[in-house]
């Protein structure tokens, strides 16, 4: 028997096989094609390079605002208003360009903006959110500690009163996105009335954010230490309406929402590399996407990316409903990254010692879902959540 070395013909959609765009409506898809053209644009081209030297250009922030792209689900104060499954499918396109990219959107948008947008004052929405909006103004969020990071409950970072009103922080953050390059940080700090949410200025005295080194992994992305050492604010820095553990965990619930689609456009991405790698490269005199060990590990790459885009999409719709439950976000968060890190894995062998290289998205965004599966909650902490659920009894302590 004689093999063809040309590509063979493709039957149905690599990139969509299950056709789940005919569950979108026009709006959907034409706001995925713009993020879509965007990042192929903007990013994919650069993105190799950006990982290589550490480091995610300072324009990119004010492209995305230009886009709408950040604190897009939120409503007024500049925000698009979007709905979730719009948002949801930002994400998905940003990650397919790099977690980075998406990493900056989720910590801006749902993390930053959402702690401003749903717990704070009137006056620190109008002072922050229409530049957080445009990304003239960068934020991060700092609820991890060197101590402190599946059991935020247990943050040393203390804020105390002091004459008049004002409050004084002492602490450190550790693992922080954005940080040396936030306008605004929004602390989560232990007070005697339980944790509360400050909002620091960049350039406040006593507080810095040194950046974070020697990171493999979420390299177009800034990672930073927050030193706060002594650092007074006045009465109106705290977030009024955030009293508890509770405050930071609602924010995480959304930035979480946008992983559930940010791995499954990453975990597409490496399906793509592979799939065309596989029909170009040549041995044993054919494609290796001839033999039946590589069409296998295709097949198992484009079942889970349509599995993760399904899950993805169906908590978009109950997000939109106003039905999504935090333990649902947590099936959706362990599954999806999961899944995206075996998709990454086995693509990454397609490529052989391609897999490697840089040239190619596949080990960038292998490396990248290893940061993914630990930030906003391990895969730990979300098995335990579903686990808590499905039996009533919580295991954590
Ligand atoms: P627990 O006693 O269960 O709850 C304390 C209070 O919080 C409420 N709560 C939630 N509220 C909203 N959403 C959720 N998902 C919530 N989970 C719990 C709860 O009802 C209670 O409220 P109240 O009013 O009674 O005070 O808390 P716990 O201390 O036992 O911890 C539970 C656990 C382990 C699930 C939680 O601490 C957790 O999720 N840990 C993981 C920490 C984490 O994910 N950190 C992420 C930091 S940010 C980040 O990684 C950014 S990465 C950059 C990027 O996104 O790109
Ligand atoms: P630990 O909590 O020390 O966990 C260590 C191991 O123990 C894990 O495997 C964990 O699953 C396991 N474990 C912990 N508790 C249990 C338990 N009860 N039962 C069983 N196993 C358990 N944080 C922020 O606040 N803001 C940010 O912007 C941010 N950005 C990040 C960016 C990057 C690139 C990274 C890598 C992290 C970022 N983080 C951020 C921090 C991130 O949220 C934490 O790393 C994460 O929550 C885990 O905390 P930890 O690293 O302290 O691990």
């Amino acid at each position: 028997m004689t093999h063809t070395t040309s590509a063979p013909q493709r039957t149905l959609n690599p990139r969509d096989f299950l056709d789940l765009d005919a569950l979108l409506s026009d709006e959907e898809r034409e706001i995925r094609d713009t993020v879509r053209r965007f990042v192929a644009e903007r990013v994919t081209p650069f993105v190799g390079e950006w990982f290589e030297e550490g480091r995610l250009p300072a324009e990119l922030a004010p492209a995305l605002g230009r886009l709408g792209l950040l604190g897009m689900h939120l409503d007024g104060y500049g925000c698009a208003g979007a709905s979730a499954t719009a948002y949801g499918l930002a994400c998905m396109e940003l990650e397919a360009g790099d977690s980075g990219v998406r990493s900056l959107v989720s910590v801006q948008g749902s993390l930053a903006m959402y702690a401003i947008w749903r717990w704070g004052s009137e006056e620190q929405k109008q002072e922050w959110l229409p530049d957080m909006a445009a990304g003239e103004a960068i934020g991060c969020f700092g609820l991890t500690e060197p101590d402190a990071g599946s059991d935020p409950g247990s943050m040393r970072t203390r804020a105390r009163r002091g004459a008049g009103g004002d409050w004084i922080l002492n602490g450190a953050k550790m693992w922080i996105t954005n940080g040396s390059v936030a306008s605004v940080a929004v602390v989560w700090a232990q007070t005697d009335e339980g944790i509360r949410g400050f909002l620091v200025p960049r350039g406040t005295r006593g507080f810095s954010a040194p950046e974070i080194h020697k990171k493999l992994s979420l390299r177009a992305s800034v990672t930073s230490e927050l030193v706060l050492d002594d650092v007074r604010l006045p009465a109106e820095a705290l977030l009024p309406e955030a009293t508890s553990l509770r405050g930071p965990l609602s924010c995480l619930n959304e930035a979480r929402y946008g992983i559930v689609w940010g791995a499954a456009g990453a975990g597409r991405a490496c399906l793509e590399a592979a799939l065309d790698y596989a029909q170009e490269r040549i041995a044993f005199g054919k494609p290796i996407a001839a033999t039946q060990i590589q069409q296998q590990k295709l097949a198992f790459m484009a079942l889970e990316v349509n599995r993760a885009s399904l899950v993805a999409l169906h908590l978009g719709r109950m997000k939109d409903a106003h039905r999504l439950r935090p333990e649902h976000v947590s099936m959706g968060k362990l599954g999806n990254v999961n899944g995206a890190l075996e998709v990454a894995r086995s693509a990454r062998q397609v490529l052989g010692a391609n897999g490697i290289s840089l040239e190619y998205p596949v080990m960038r965004h292998m490396a990248n879902l290893e940061s993914v599966v630990t930030y906003e909650g391990t895969a730990d902490v979300h098995a335990l959540v579903i686990g808590g659920a499905l039996t009533g009894i919580q295991a954590f302590r």
